[in-house]
């Protein structure tokens, strides 16, 4: 049966299951189209990144002998939606019976395809996206009665179920979880080691200059451009973390340093997340290097947790609670989201730093994301949808089903506590442990309120105030709100001044958090 296989933009490998049994009378569909270019205003370095991944994919499939009809951005007759492309092709070519495509990565996409069988007259297979180690059915199993959703659980038993650093029935070291080590701050001297990046070939320098052209005013620089575009090429940059980076990424997993965006970070989502790297193959290969003795286990394990523990478990929330999850906003915040975000004008050294360290790469590390833009945004009261979409747009690897859980859930606590027991606030006193940023900047670390104070110290207990009615039953926090308590009336009016003054500067006091 002559089939049409659609294969998206994230779904760039041979092993889809939208590709499973392929023919070569077979038409494979890959369609650049303004719906999912434009969704968000995406950084275009990611839009370069994933347009030219798209092409070698499709290069790649017609060397093998398939038959590939891809619509690029600029031809004439796009239709610019996947739905218009899939109605195209059927109308254009001959003799297709039927479509197969793989399930989507968003539910705005999934609401659309779920209508595929009512739209076309030809019968519509979704197939499950098995790139994942665990179903959605599986999930559902594991959090099925379950008050909460603890990762560390649901991360030992993909342990279990991959048999990754298991010894038997037991975890490699005695122990699941090696955090505690994982903790320093980088040494003054350290040298990190020097990336090897990827020079552009004719295909990528095609793309670059159709981005240029066709998002000018767009956000992120197109070049350099560095990062692999062929399932090859993210294989060298697989090997250069695991010989390179992994053996110290562990120890400096949380630390953060001025102008270095990677530090030991294996820089592997946006492949992992578009199909050029499959996470099995990936920790296996992470699991040899601590099995020839070439990493450490802590830096291994914190490793394999990241992609069989976080990454499968973030999947596995969005699908679970999507799309009521993204409606929740547990902390009522609603203030704009600054304009620095996207110019990095601000004195703040840590925020100028990583929104510069995004621009430049649609990249930042973990820490980066959590702790500098993230707990800003927490502590700030900026509205969740317009984190959210700022998040989705400006990462290269960034699609909503790992996006929405770590913003809306993990750094805004939006969500209410399914990921998080208690919100991932803190103040200047925590980046200044972590990183070499205070020393550069304009704020004092040290001065708790005052124009010269860092906005994070008198921000953070701004925050406590602004939901201590709604935190109060949190046991996690009942410290810090006990230590709140204390504070006299005067002190809570300097803090509320520093807050609403700050927030004027910056142009966001229009738009209060409302009373709960
Ligand atoms: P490493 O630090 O080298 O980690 C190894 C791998 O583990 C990553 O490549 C990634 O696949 C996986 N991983 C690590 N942490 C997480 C996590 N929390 N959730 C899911 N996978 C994880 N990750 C995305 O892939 N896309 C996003 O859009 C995204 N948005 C985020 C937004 C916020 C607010 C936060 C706090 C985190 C977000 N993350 C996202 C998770 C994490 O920050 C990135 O996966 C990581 O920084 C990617 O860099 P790396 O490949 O160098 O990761
Ligand atoms: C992110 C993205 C972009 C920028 N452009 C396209 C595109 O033109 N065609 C396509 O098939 N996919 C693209 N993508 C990835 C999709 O947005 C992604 O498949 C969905 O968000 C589901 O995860």
């Amino acid at each position: 049966m002559r089939t049409l296989r659609l294969v998206l933009g994230d779904q760039l490998t041979r092993e889809l299951s939208a590709l499973r049994g392929v023919q070569p009378d077979d038409l494979i569909l890959m369609a650049e189209v303004n719906d999912e270019a434009s969704y968000v205003p995406h950084h275009r370095k990611k839009i370069t990144f994933l347009f030219s991944a798209m092409r070698h994919f499709a290069q790649s499939l017609r060397e093998e002998g398939l038959s590939v009809r891809y619509v690029r951005l600029d031809d004439p007759g796009n239709s610019h939606s996947l739905e218009g492309e899939v109605a195209r092709a059927l109308g254009d070519e001959a003799g297709l019976q039927r479509i197969v495509h793989t399930e989507p990565g968003e539910y705005r996409l999934m609401e659309i395809m779920r209508e595929w069988p009512d739209r076309f007259d030809v019968p519509v297979e979704m197939r499950a996206d098995d790139r994942f180690i665990c179903s959605h059915e599986r999930f559902a199993r594991w959090a099925s009665g379950k008050q909460r959703l603890t990762m560390e659980y649901f991360y030992r038993e993909m342990r279990r179920e991959t048999g990754l650093l298991m010894d038997g029935d037991q975890p490699e070291g005695g122990q699941w979880n090696y955090d505690a080590e994982n903790r320093k701050a980088l040494p003054s001297d350290t040298r990190l080691p020097r990336r090897a990046w990827i020079e552009p070939d004719a295909i990528t320098f095609n793309v670059m200059a159709l981005v240029e052209e066709r998002f000018p005013d767009g956000f992120g620089d197109i070049e350099p451009f560095g990062y692999a575009v062929t399932r090859e090429g993210a294989m060298e940059q697989l090997d250069w973390f695991i010989e390179n980076a992994l053996p110290d990424f562990g120890d400096y997993q949380d630390a953060l340093k001025d102008g270095e965006a990677f530090l030991y970070h294996s820089v592997l989502s946006l492949y992992l997340n578009c199909g050029l790297l499959d996470p099995l193959e990936v920790c296996r290969k992470a699991e040899g290097a601590w099995q020839d003795g070439k990493a450490p286990l802590n830096a291994v394990e914190g490793f394999i947790r990241q992609i069989i523990g976080w990454r499968e478990y973030v999947r596995g929330i969005y699908w679970h609670f999507m799309p009521e999850y993204l409606e929740r906003n547990a902390l009522n915040a609603h203030r704009p989201l600054p304009a620095f975000y996207w110019t990095a004008e601000t004195d703040m050294a840590c925020i100028a730093d990583v929104v510069n360290t995004t621009r430049k790469h649609a990249y930042a590390h973990h820490i980066q994301r959590l702790m500098v833009t993230g707990n800003f945004a927490l502590l700030a009261g900026i509205d969740p949808k317009a984190v959210n979409e700022w998040y989705l747009a400006v990462y290269a690897d960034a699609y909503e089903w790992v996006e929405a859980p770590n913003t809306h859930g993990m750094a805004l606590y939006a969500d209410g506590g399914v990921m998080a027991t208690k919100p991932y606030a803190a103040s200047g006193a925590y980046i200044d442990r972590m990183s070499d940023h205070c020393g550069k900047c304009r704020y004092e670390v040290k001065a708790k309120t005052g124009e010269k104070a860092c906005p994070f110290n008198y921000l953070y207990w701004n925050f406590m105030m602004e939901n201590e009615a709604r935190l109060k039953g949190n046991r996690r926090l009942g410290p810090i709100l006990s230590n709140l308590n204390r504070f006299s009336d005067a002190r809570r009016e300097e803090i509320r001044g520093d807050a609403n003054r700050f927030f004027e500067s910056i142009g966001i006091a229009r738009t209060q958090r409302k009373a709960s």
